[in-house]
């Protein structure tokens, strides 16, 4: 799953996609396509299409502001290439336009805890998929508290799973992620994956984003930039743990990874 951020403020990639000579930081419609179509001739098979930023720190987007970034990007990407469009929000009138658009699969880092929402994937018929975050992004770094991180992603996940079955979500609809970097220290991460192939028993398709994050920069103690070393180590440990998609700025580094390790799994 390559990452196309339509996030003028985003430091990985949406600095670049945003043109400053334009006013209020428009995004860069043609830029992020070109961006995503790169990332489709490198083998992805997803593109997450995100309009609010949610690293550490970050403060919320509204859905207005949301609908302005992600719909032109969705719509650009639906018309052009033969992609999996997935779209990162949490609100429910950005799902319902981003289906509209061509979006079919969800990716909320509040695993549907807004009730409008879960309603509005019920409606939409779309696939979603389930994160653990603890905290909120914005001071999601500053505390964490689990008595075994595992454990309770674990059973966080298994409720949320329980909560979209029961609105008539059908199973084969539901991805689950553990949430790298979402209120947990480095330490918490490496128990999770670790230990990834207790998430990867629900039976679920297991989502994992460790792209350039500070899990990878608090061992090689390396700015962003250079974490892609880092990025392949963590993915191919995480695919043997049964992790079946990898959430990534690096496509065509990422999809070797996956084919070397994916070579040794099947062995
Ligand atoms: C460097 C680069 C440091 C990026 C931090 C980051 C996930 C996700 C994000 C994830 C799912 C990020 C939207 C955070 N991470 N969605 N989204 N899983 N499903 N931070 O792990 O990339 S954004």
């Amino acid at each position: 799953m390559g990452i196309v951020n339509a996030t003028p403020d985003s430091f990985s990639d949406g600095s670049e996609l945003s043109s400053r000579g334009k006013q209020r930081f428009e995004i860069d419609t043609d830029k992020a396509l070109r961006r995503a179509e790169k990332m489709v001739d490198e083998g992805a098979i997803f593109v997450d299409v995100g309009g609010e930023s949610t690293r550490p720190g970050a403060e919320a987007v509204d859905a207005e502001e949301q609908l302005a970034r992600v719909i032109p990007v969705i719509e650009a990407i639906h018309n052009n290439l033969d992609v999996c469009i997935s779209v990162d929000t949490s609100s429910a009138q950005v799902i319902k336009e981003s289906v509209a658009a061509g979006a079919e699969l969800v990716n909320d880092i509040r695993a549907l805890a807004n009730p409008d929402a879960l309603g509005q994937v019920v409606e939409s018929e779309v696939a979603i998929c389930l994160m653990h975050m603890q905290g909120q992004p914005r001071t999601m770094q500053s505390t964490f508290q689990y008595v075994n991180v595992v454990e309770d992603v674990l059973s966080f996940l298994q409720e949320r799973v329980q909560v979209c079955v029961d609105a008539g979500i059908h199973k084969d609809r539901l991805l689950v992620d553990p949430g790298f970097g979402f209120g947990k220290s480095p330490e918490h991460n490496y128990q999770l994956l670790k230990e990834l192939p207790r998430i990867t028993s629900m039976a679920l398709p297991v989502l994992v984003g460790i792209s350039r994050k500070s899990m990878i920069g608090a061992v090689v103690n390396k700015p962003v930039n250079q974490r892609l070393v880092g990025s392949i180590a963590a993915t191919a440990l995480a695919l043997v743990g049964g992790a079946r998609i990898i959430r990534t700025h690096d496509v065509a580094a990422i999809v070797d990874a996956i084919r070397v390790t994916s070579a040794y799994i099947n062995a």
